[in-house]
């Protein structure tokens, strides 16, 4: 495999104008990989300094790199532009300098031209880390070699030398998916979509295109039939297509029904598990569930091992996280909801296991440009008392009704708001951080805000 990988790469790669945009977790990589395999590039970063020169020299030598602005000349000289998935190429400043017959790809895009690893991918708006890493651990538990990487923050070319793998799985954001052209996913799935990330992509709709990229060529074509938006649009002859949905589901599909007044997830009309066998719960986590066995059923993978180490992958951190603690409420840290889809999965999941007790809910931070409007009946109906903090925090406090105008208060700080949701939480009651938003405008990102949250809980618990 490395001895191909060594020829595809001097094929392609040899003897061209590379241009690296960005030199984040993504930049790097690409950087490592083509001095690794001894291929000249140039680096451009619009930052002044997200890495020293001095740094730079040592790991890379004597290839070019520029700093603090968009470099019009370097940038138009490039055959292949590989650009780092948080830059917008649709920025005037970059697309006026690429030169026409410029090849202008990502990381992802280049991974997908050199490697012949069969690739599981997932997209979607939400749940997209908790699918692709209970689909690893799920391969690897049952006895494949399965690699993880893409949005998750493993970027591919750290791994597409370092052993064989049967299989890699890929989480692909809009970002990536923007730049991906010749990707032939064995299976590949858009598991939601719902407002986001439309600040750099304007429109649902556009939004929505782009995340369908997904789909091209793949074997298997996997999607939600509860959100139709996640239907292909268009396949290639030789594709399936395979669904999974909250109802019960047609031969060959996923699907829940209830028997015996449980939840069951559904293949067909074979009964596999009741939901409360597995350790995550809420619809939008059954969903999850049956995206990640219709993947491994597509890839071949046997559905009864699958199960059987599903009900030992306990979730991630961040995603409607249970924080420890002895005072009887119970502290939620949903911080990773940072658009509306998972705000509403967390309100709407969580409710039923409320049992008369009050919801308090802290939300806000930058919305990225979404219509919060969705959130309107749960906020209105489902949440007892509303927190908000953050640039858009009173965006959402908007929503509710005059009458709650005294349940509904906006701080500005989240140790504010947990203080706040302290006072009038009785034992019973759920405190759920669920944003809605970014936490870009008050935190470096959603692991600050989750580890404030969490310590803001522990430190009030313990009497400070
Ligand atoms: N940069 C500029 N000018 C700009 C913007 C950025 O020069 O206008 C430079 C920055 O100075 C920095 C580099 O670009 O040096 C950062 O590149 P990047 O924003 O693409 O981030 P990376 O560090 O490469 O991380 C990216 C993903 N980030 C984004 O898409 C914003 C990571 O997803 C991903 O884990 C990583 O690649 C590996 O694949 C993060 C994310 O927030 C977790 N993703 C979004 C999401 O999940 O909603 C899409
Ligand atoms: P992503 O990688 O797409 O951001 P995560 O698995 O990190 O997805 O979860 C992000 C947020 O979405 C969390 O708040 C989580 O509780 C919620 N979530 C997880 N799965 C789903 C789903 N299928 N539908 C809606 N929200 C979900």
């Amino acid at each position: 495999m490395i001895k191909q990988l060594q020829q595809s790469v001097t094929t392609q790669l040899a003897n061209k104008q590379i241009v690296i945009l960005g030199i984040g977790i993504t930049g790097l990589s690409c950087a490592r990989f083509l001095h690794r395999y001894n291929i000249a590039f140039s680096v451009n970063d619009s930052r002044d300094m997200p890495i020293s020169p001095g740094d730079f020299k040592h790991q890379f030598g004597s290839n070019t790199l520029v700093l603090g602005q968009w470099e019009h000349a370097l940038i138009a000289q490039a055959d292949i532009l590989i650009v780092s998935p948080g830059i917008n190429i649709a920025e005037l400043e970059i697309s006026t300098a690429i030169a026409k017959n410029c090849d202008v790809i990502g990381d992802i895009e280049l991974f997908c031209r050199l490697s012949d690893t069969p690739i599981l991918a997932v997209t979607g708006s939400n749940g997209k880390s908790t699918v692709v890493s209970m689909l690893n651990y799920v391969g690897n538990a049952i006895g494949y070699q399965v690699q993880l990487g893409g949005n998750i923050g493993l970027p591919v070319l750290d791994q597409i030398d370092k052993e064989d793998a049967d299989f890699i799985v890929l989480e692909l954001s809009s970002f990536q998916l923007e730049t991906v052209k010749s990707m032939k996913a064995l299976a590949a799935t858009v598991l939601n979509l719902s407002d986001d990330h439309l600040d750099r992509h304007k429109t649902l709709e556009n939004y929505g295109a782009i995340k369908q990229r997904i789909y091209q060529h793949c074997t298997y074509a996997i999607y939600n039939r509860n959100d139709k938006a996640t239907k292909p649009n268009a396949l290639d002859s030789q594709s399936q297509s395979l669904s999974f949905g909250s109802e019960q589901a047609q031969l060959g599909d996923f699907g829940l029904a209830s028997i015996d007044d449980e939840c069951h997830l559904m293949h067909g009309n074979q009964a596999l598990c009741a939901l409360a066998q597995l350790p995550l719960q809420g619809i939008h986590n059954a969903l999850n569930y049956l995206a990640v066995l219709a993947l491994g059923k597509a890839a071949g993978w046997d559905l009864n091992a699958m199960l059987t180490s599903l009900m030992a992958f306990k979730g991630l951190a961040h995603r409607c996280e249970v924080i420890e603690s002895n005072d009887g409420i119970r502290w939620i840290n949903d911080s990773k909801a940072t658009n509306v889809g998972a705000t509403l999965a967390a309100i709407e999941g969580l409710s039923p296991t409320l049992k008369g007790n009050k919801l308090i809910l802290i939300a806000g931070g930058d919305g990225k440009g979404a219509d919060f409007s969705p959130l309107t009946q749960a906020l209105t109906q489902q949440v007892e008392q509303l927190i908000t903090l953050g640039k858009d925090g009173r965006a959402i406090a908007a929503l509710r009704l005059e009458s709650q105008a005294a349940q509904t208060l906006h701080v500005d700080s989240l140790p504010a708001a947990v203080e706040l949701a302290r006072k009038s939480a009785n034992p019973g009651d759920m405190v759920l951080l669920s944003p809605a938003c970014a936490s870009l405008d008050m935190f470096a990102n959603y692991v600050e805000r989750g580890v404030v949250f969490i310590k803001s809980v522990l430190m009030q618990k313990a009497g400070h």
